[in-house]
């Protein structure tokens, strides 16, 4: 691997510090911006009520489980545009965890942003909802959350717990596409102060398929 990366499971690497501070900045002012209406951040609320981040989404709507290209569960507006700059960044992502065959010909077109304040949490889940199964982007912002990457058959476990962090990319490729996993719980107050983030930002980069 080019950085220093880890692989967790087959298709699953982390790579720390990933984004310098000045692209942590960028994406955050940049997410602010989405998260304002129209289509702006909505709480979303699944069967089970396990996810307790808000999320804003560009490209495609999620709402549990499926995706839309308006905000079906909130104020039924067009989801915002994906841009084209967020996909060169997932391709130059998979391109330093993965290799460059891994990223040639990837079009990202899904952007998916949970804002998690110091109690929320994410349930252990699969993401199954994309026609695709192209590698998963997942950059952190601001507080350190601990996650929880598990196996393909339970939502139990094995599990390996990985503390992300600001600046901290995770891509989700190959057999580890399809593993459950959740965010059992974030430490308030730990992101770097020079962010004035309080709480955590993930921003995932997938491909509809569609
Ligand atoms: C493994 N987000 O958006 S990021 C999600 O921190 C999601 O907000 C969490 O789970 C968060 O669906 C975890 C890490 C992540 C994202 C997508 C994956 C891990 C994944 C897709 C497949 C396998
Ligand atoms: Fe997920």
């Amino acid at each position: 691997f080019p950085r220093a990366c880890a692989q967790v499971a087959p298709g699953a690497v982390h790579v720390p510090g990933w984004l310098s501070a000045p692209r942590q900045r960028e994406l955050l002012d940049a997410c602010r911006q989405w998260a304002r209406p129209p289509a702006g951040l909505r709480t979303v609320r699944t069967p089970g009520g396990t996810m307790t981040a808000r999320q804003v989404c560009l490209g495609w709507h999620w709402y549990p489980y499926a995706y839309a290209r308006t905000v079906v569960d909130g104020d039924h507006s067009p989801v915002k545009p994906f841009p084209a700059w967020l996909g060169a960044l997932g391709r130059s992502a998979v391109t330093d965890a993965l290799g460059p065959e891994a990223a040639s010909g990837l079009s990202y077109d899904i952007a998916l942003i949970n804002f998690y304040d110091a109690d929320a949490r994410m349930g252990m889940h699969r993401d199954a909802d994309e026609r695709s199964d192209a590698p998963v982007v997942s950059l952190s912002l601001g507080d350190t959350c601990v996650f929880r990457f598990g196996n393909t058959e339970t939502r139990t476990k094995p599990y390996t717990d990985v503390e992300l962090r600001s600046g901290d990319l995770f891509v989700f490729g190959g057999a580890s596409r399809l593993a459950y996993h959740g965010v059992p719980r974030v430490r308030p107050g730990t992101g770097p102060a020079e962010l004035g983030l309080t709480g955590r930002l993930n921003i995932t980069l997938r491909v509809s398929g569609r």
